[in-house]
């Protein structure tokens, strides 16, 4: 009598559990969030991008995690460090995918390290969103990877017809990264629109990761006497190169002209006044005066103490785009419904301006010519 009692007493525990489990507290908070596993390079050669990622991903975290009221989603973030390195991508992809069990990730930095990791992704079928991959070939590796990161194949055609009209440049030299995809991507994208453009490449010289004496091409660059030099590099190396250019007297009317890898403060740091007049194209400039924009550059400046980056603007906006994607998805545990919501934001004000995805997954948004004007990236025009 005593072990029936029990044992029914077992059982009614356990029909308890069960119903709290189907209708109860414990899953209804877990459908209410979404874990987002964030890959940017805190350590190695990207680590200046991989930093203001980090803090402008956080900022909106908070932001919306703070407005996020009774039906509201909230959204779990997990930083990891993918080290610069397509190898730690993968670990850090695969950890996200396999043991966290992320509904999104957002990342790796650099292209580089997508090219291989976003395959992961794409064949697990979790939902990626570039926010700084600007190499060709990134969103085609498949229908589950996105960006909201303009590309160099659009930014640079800009930058080059920019500097054309407004500085009358005729013949260039050119010098790139020949061991990374968006150094490479980002020579390719430089050679078309100076092709296109009408303006004489005089010499192609290159240099690789972790160089550190760009001498001999600089050397050479000089005796040729270009209008400019348009250079595809990240921005360990840019920085040397611009701050030896100038030290072997390349005069500073000669103006570098720079991709993505440019658009960093640490440039500015690094190279100091050898900096002043470079010209980068971008997809964001801190002047945008749109409302949301002001008071992103405000809050972010208050908080870490210093203005923030385009990588940081990208990072904002991507935290915006996947919540968004996430509360029109229904369930925030439903990769694949993300990844479809995904291709329906439209019109999200974010701090880039009105958000959209073209067709091929990639940003709709505008891009803008930057200098270096007084240790500032400054707006030369669009
Ligand atoms: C890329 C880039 C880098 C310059 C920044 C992260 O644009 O790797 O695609």
């Amino acid at each position: 009598m005593k072990k029936l009692a029990s044992l029914l007493g077992v059982l009614a525990l356990s029909l308890l559990l069960s119903a709290v489990a189907a209708f109860g507290l414990a899953p209804a908070a877990q459908a209410k969030e979404a874990k987002i596993g964030f890959a940017f390079s805190m350590t190695g050669g990207a680590a200046a991008y991989g930093a203001t990622q980090k803090n402008g991903a956080q900022l909106a975290l908070d932001e919306i995690n703070a407005k996020a009221g009774a039906d509201g989603i909230k959204l779990v973030a997990l930083f990891d460090d993918d080290a610069s390195t397509p190898q730690q991508g993968i670990n850090v992809f695969n950890k996200f995918i396999n043991a966290d069990k992320v509904s999104v990730i957002m990342g790796p930095t650099l292209s580089n390290t997508a090219q291989v990791a976003d395959r992961i992704a794409q064949q697990a079928g979790v939902p990626v969103l570039a926010i700084s991959n600007t190499a060709q070939g990134i969103t085609e590796i498949g229908d589950f990877i996105f960006r909201d990161s303009l590309t160099e194949a659009v930014v640079i055609p800009n930058t080059i017809n920019t500097v054309k009209a407004k500085l009358g440049i005729k013949k260039v030299a050119l010098l790139y990264g020949n061991d990374d995809a968006f150094t490479k991507a980002g020579y390719e994208a430089f050679k078309n629109a100076l092709n296109q453009a009408g303006i004489q490449i005089m010499s192609e010289q290159t240099f690789a990761k972790g160089d550190r004496d760009f001498s001999p091409q600089l050397t050479q660059i000089k005796g040729m006497n270009p209008d400019a030099i348009v250079c595809s590099a990240l921005v360990e190396e840019a920085s040397g190169i611009v701050a030896q250019a100038r030290q072997l007297g390349i005069a500073a009317s000669v103006p570098i002209i720079g991709g993505n890898g440019f658009n960093s403060p640490a440039l500015i740091k690094n190279a100091g006044q050898a900096a002043e007049g470079v010209i980068v194209g971008a997809a964001w400039n801190a002047a945008s005066p749109l409302p949301l924009n002001k008071k992103f550059v405000e809050d972010y400046t208050k908080r870490y103490g210093v203005a923030p980056d385009q990588f940081a603007a990208q990072a904002h906006a991507g935290v915006y785009i996947l919540n968004e994607a996430i509360k029109k998805a229904g369930d925030p545990n439903n990769r694949k419904a993300i990844r479809d919501a995904m291709t329906q934001v439209k019109d999200l004000d974010t701090v880039l301006g009105p958000f959209f995805f073209t067709p091929g997954r990639d940003a709709g948004s505008q891009p803008v010519v930057q200098v270096v004007k007084n240790g500032k990236f400054a707006v030369l025009g669009n």
